[in-house]
């Protein structure tokens, strides 16, 4: 039998060392051991050699890249859940599969909403940097209070698979679960999550306590969160980011937390990372607002899972099958 010759898979950063060993064994794998993000023009060159491309969030493939492809480029596998870093209409219009990595991350990044919630309303960077600055002279009853989380509501923007997993969470406890989304969810879900409706952002936003993202960034969903849509949040709100950074104005967050217009926020993510806007960096180090470098799916087991999906797309290719993950134009 003649010996099918193995895809050349060309990765962009460094994958942990378990799916990189898989992918050499399965695929002629350029793996990118030294994790340098690769420039535009590595890019355009992996894009007119490798059968299959895998890319992360920081690459950008965008629809000049994909129009440089050779006609070998069968399947972009993003390694990741977010796929807003490819433009998804040009591959489709060359006849190239893009996939995700759905459901693997969810848990991780569910986890990590609540501990932003917690970690703002509750000051715990700021107690956490005290002790270790040699700042603590001792318990005192008004000193380092924060906002009780127990009864408040929590509106929560997107109802996909991470939205209802901080609900989940959210609920036991002891927050009242709110939610906007392109499509209600199902009763059953909503009963089990005693979660409401509302189909009006606008409306929701002026009655939360704290609101988080989880909705996908589209084009649809770029600066959801406007200057207009902040500003009908209460003063005393919370707002939570572990989707995109581009789905909230970050000028016009900024300004508003700068004037106290708004309590706090906690962000995984920001519109042009890695830069963080240097006045949000200013309200970090003052503890008004909690900043994070983007680390809401980072455990060993969700990483080694994503790798494992991306895998599973290729093999689904080379094997002549539909991939599992497809991401389509239809879902922007
Ligand atoms: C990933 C993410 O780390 O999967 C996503 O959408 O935002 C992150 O949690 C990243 O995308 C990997 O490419």
């Amino acid at each position: 039998m003649p010996h099918k010759k193995k895809p050349l898979v060309v990765v962009t950063r460094k994958l942990p060392e378990a799916v990189e060993t898989r992918m050499r064994e399965l695929f002629d794998a350029r793996l990118n051991l030294d994790d340098k993000p690769m420039s535009h023009e590595a890019l355009i060159e992996a894009v007119q050699t490798a059968d299959v491309l895998v890319p992360t969030v920081t690459d950008e493939i965008n629809a000049e890249i994909i129009a440089a492809a050779g006609n070998q480029l069968k399947l972009i596998a993003n390694f990741g859940n977010g796929f807003d870093n490819i433009d998804v209409t040009a591959a489709a219009a060359r006849g190239i599969d893009v996939t995700n990595t759905p459901g693997v991350l969810t848990d991780d990044t569910a986890d990590m909403t609540m501990a932003l919630i917690m970690a703002v309303a509750r000051r715990i960077p700021e107690g956490a940097r005290l002790v270790p600055d040699d700042k603590w002279q001792g318990w005192s009853p008004t000193w380092m209070l924060g906002t009780r989380i127990t009864g408040k509501r929590l509106g929560i923007i997107g109802m996909g698979r991470i939205g209802q997993a901080v609900a989940r969470r959210a609920k036991a406890f002891g927050l009242s679960i709110h939610y906007h989304n392109r499509r209600r969810v199902s009763p059953e879900t909503e009963e089990q999550l005693e979660a409401t409706y509302w189909d009006s952002l606008d409306q929701m936003l002026a009655r939360m306590d704290i609101v988080t993202v989880h909705c996908p960034h589209t084009p649809g969903t770029y600066h959801l969160l406007s200057a207009r849509r902040l500003k009908m949040m209460k003063p005393d709100a919370f707002l939570i980011n572990t989707a995109r950074g581009e789905i909230v104005d970050e000028v016009a967050l900024t300004k508003m937390l700068d004037a106290g217009e708004l309590a706090g926020a906690g962000l995984d993510v920001f519109e042009h990372e890695p830069a963080v806007n240097p006045r949000l960096l200013k309200l970090a180090r003052a503890h008004r607002v909690v900043l994070l470098p983007h680390m809401g799916s980072a455990t060993h087991e969700g990483r080694n899972e994503m790798g494992e999906k991306v895998i599973v797309n290729i093999r689904a290719m080379m094997d002549g099958h539909r991939p599992p993950n497809r991401v389509l134009p239809s879902m922007l």
